[in-house]
């Protein structure tokens, strides 16, 4: 095996380098002849800050500049939230590893002056921030009696805005929290029944050059199979679908023994509008799966809404 250093390509935010750095060690600790260095590069996520995600638009918008430089092998490989990664990779490049998820669920973060309240309880017209479409959408249709308000930057940024009194609540993905040791502020984890979550929503996705066989030896003893095989279902209900990463589309997942369960939605941006459907299949054909969901709510209608949102 190789003697040269392994660069990792991340994002500078805090939660990025934690993710990062988790990898690093645990790779440290499965190969201890091997060096890891980790190379820290800002994406247009990161500093288009005053602009709706929505409105930016997807095409790797957390992932492009890691991307470009692995392509360009100034790294090998690249540490995302597997949910910031397009479904569709530029060429050359490939998903070589899932890690395993920590809890996939949204969770309500509330200002002090609401500790008692939970999402059925907090006050007709309290501002709740978040910019996804898709907590937007689900929300709406469940809570339309909220004012729903954009919030941009990192979970640090995001956490301060809100204890400032910008804002009543604010929804973020609990895993996140976690990772950034502030389970704490999790007020409430929303149930699946009122929000699905975002594709790949609390697993590390690592992508690496298509072939590299080195790289690919190495990142794969994190590999956590079922997590692996509920987000392949889970990507390949939203390619299928063509909608990127702003889009109002969630889903839910669950794999027992070899059946995985893959319940998927898509909604207006009022929230009037709401498709759901489940499908179950063998978890080793979670591609299919995924294909076979997005094919079901088609037939009900889930372009016309997606196109709707596209106008
Ligand atoms: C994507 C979305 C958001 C991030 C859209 C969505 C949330 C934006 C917002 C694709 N990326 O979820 O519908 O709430 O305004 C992001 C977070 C994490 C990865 C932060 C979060 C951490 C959790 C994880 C931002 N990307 O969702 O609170 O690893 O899943």
């Amino acid at each position: 095996m190789t003697s040269r250093t392994i660069r990792i390509a991340s994002r500078k935010s805090q939660l990025a380098l934690v993710q990062t750095y988790w990898v690093k060690a645990e790779l440290e600790k499965a190969f201890p002849n091997l060096t890891f260095e980790v190379v820290t590069m800002e994406t247009q996520g990161d500093k288009i800050l005053d602009v709706s995600l929505s409105k930016i638009g997807d095409k790797g918008l957390f992932t492009q500049e890691l991307e470009d430089g692995m392509l360009k092998r100034e790294t090998d490989f690249a540490v995302h939230s597997l949910k910031d990664l397009p479904t569709n990779l530029p060429q050359g490049l490939m998903l070589g590893c899932v890690t395993k998820r920590e809890d996939p669920a949204d969770a309500l973060v509330v200002h002090a002056k609401h500790k008692d309240k939970q999402l059925d309880t907090l006050p007709q017209g309290a501002v709740i921030g978040t910019s996804s479409l898709r907590r937007l959408a689900q929300l709406r249709h469940h809570f339309p009696h909220f004012n729903f308000k954009d919030i941009r930057g990192n979970v640090n940024t995001r956490l301060a805005k809100l204890d400032s009194g910008d804002y009543d609540a604010i929804i973020l993905a609990a895993a996140g929290l976690q990772r950034l040791d502030m389970s704490d502020r999790i007020h409430q984890i929303i149930p699946s029944n009122i929000s699905l979550h975002a594709v790949g929503q609390g697993a590390l996705g690592i992508e690496c050059r298509e072939g590299d066989q080195e790289i690919l030896a190495i990142i794969k003893v994190l590999e956590d199979g079922p997590t692996r095989d509920r987000c392949y279902a889970e990507r390949a209900f939203l390619r299928t679908l063509e909608g990127g990463c702003q889009v109002p589309i969630g889903v839910n997942t669950n794999i027992e023994g070899d059946t995985l369960t893959l319940t998927g939605m898509v909604a207006s941006l009022d929230g009037q509008k709401l498709l759901k459907d489940t499908v179950i299949g063998n978890s080793h054909h979670a591609d299919q799966i995924g294909i076979d969901l997005a094919n079901l709510l088609r037939e009900k209608g889930a372009d016309q809404i997606l196109a709707e949102i596209e106008r």
